[in-house]
């Protein structure tokens, strides 16, 4: 392991003699001037966590750290056990940062209280996002919004229901064939790949847009049944011009449509009248990625941004990604 590093060590500094600049996460950071010292130690308290998270994900199945708690979440579902770690992984290393006064999580009922009077930022998580995926080796993630706190209000759940578009920045991570974390803020949106051997994100893909030429659509058919007629004719229409891509774990469908233009859909259906996806810690992160990367989130009514939440755990239909395919779609649904 020390050699493995001590090599890859070597590779950078070639790299670097050669004059081929690598910029690490914390490099970035520290560079760019819209992202200031507090802000910057949030992210990189969720580049700490999920390097932790990573770890378990690769040993998953040698450790037997699979399968179900046996606990249900909040919302019913059923707890896995890296959903339980990971939660503990971010909201530690959260706590460690000294920047975050609450959290909310997917798995957390209520709000985590942290921090100290000067911390200035409210973190909503979903700290594993797939875990129905976990132990058949397909990607998973974790997907983090970031709110400026107000100073005025009582740290309370009231406090972490608030307008995606008071967001300032937002983050996801996918375990996949490599693990990458992207942030996005003022300053665009950021892919990082982590360099197994030194543990560091090292920027792969700067400044992330949209291609304006789109090539996926993402749904599932499963649920065609319980589809309204205006989202199976806008179905009908983009399967006729598309590919269809489903993982079924959002950041990693989220994640290809990105970097290769597309549209994900989950709508409401019958069996889930208000949609599956969360809008604080789902729907508005993403969204406000894919804002600064120049598309768009809708839930069909709403711009995903402009929805004045009601509870923790709400949920939204969603409609994510290239904004002529978002808005093509919601004109239908209108
Ligand atoms: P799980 O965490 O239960 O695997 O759900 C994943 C998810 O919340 C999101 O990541 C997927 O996009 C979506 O649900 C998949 O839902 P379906 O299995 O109903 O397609």
């Amino acid at each position: 392991m020390k050699k493995l590093f001590l090599e890859k060590l070597k590779k950078l500094f070639h790299n670097a003699y050669r004059g081929i600049k690598i910029t690490n996460l914390e490099t970035y950071l520290n560079s760019t001037a819209a992202i200031d010292h507090e802000l910057s130690k949030v992210f990189m308290a969720i580049a700490s966590g999920a390097v932790t998270v990573q770890k378990q994900v690769d040993r998953l199945n040698i450790d037997g750290y699979f399968g179900s708690t046996g606990k249900t979440n909040v919302q019913g579902e059923e707890v896995q056990k890296l959903d339980e770690s990971g939660n503990t992984v971010f909201i530690d290393a959260f706590r460690e940062c000294g920047q975050i006064a609450m959290v909310g999580s997917e798995e957390l009922a209520g709000p985590e209280i942290m921090g100290d009077d000067s911390s200035r930022y409210l973190v909503n998580m979903d700290p594993v996002d797939g875990s129905s995926n976990i132990d058949v080796a397909i990607s998973i993630g974790s997907i983090f919004g970031i709110w400026p706190r107000d100073f005025n209000s009582q740290l309370s759940e009231s406090a972490l229901i608030s307008k995606g578009e008071k967001q300032i920045a937002a983050a996801y991570v996918v375990y996949g064939s490599s693990t990458v974390m992207v942030i996005a803020s003022k300053s665009g949106v950021q892919s990082f790949t982590l360099d197994s051997a030194t543990g560091l994100f090292v920027l792969t893909n700067p400044n992330i847009v949209l291609p304006s030429k789109w090539k996926y659509y993402s749904v599932n058919y499963g649920n065609w049944e319980g589809f309204s007629k205006t989202v199976q004719d806008s179905l009908i229409e983009l399967q006729s011009h598309y590919s269809l891509r489903y993982v079924g774990s959002l950041v990693a469908d989220f994640h290809r449509n990105l970097l290769k233009g597309g549209v994900f859909l989950y709508p409401q259906d019958k069996s889930s009248p208000n949609g599956k996806l969360r809008l604080m810690y789902e729907a508005n992160p993403l969204s406000y990625v894919i804002k600064q990367a120049g598309g768009m989130g809708s839930s069909g009514l709403e711009n995903i941004l402009d929805i004045e939440p009601e509870s923790l755990h709400q949920r939204t239909p969603l409609i994510l990604g290239n904004s002529d395919a978002v808005k093509s779609i919601v004109s239908h649904e209108k």
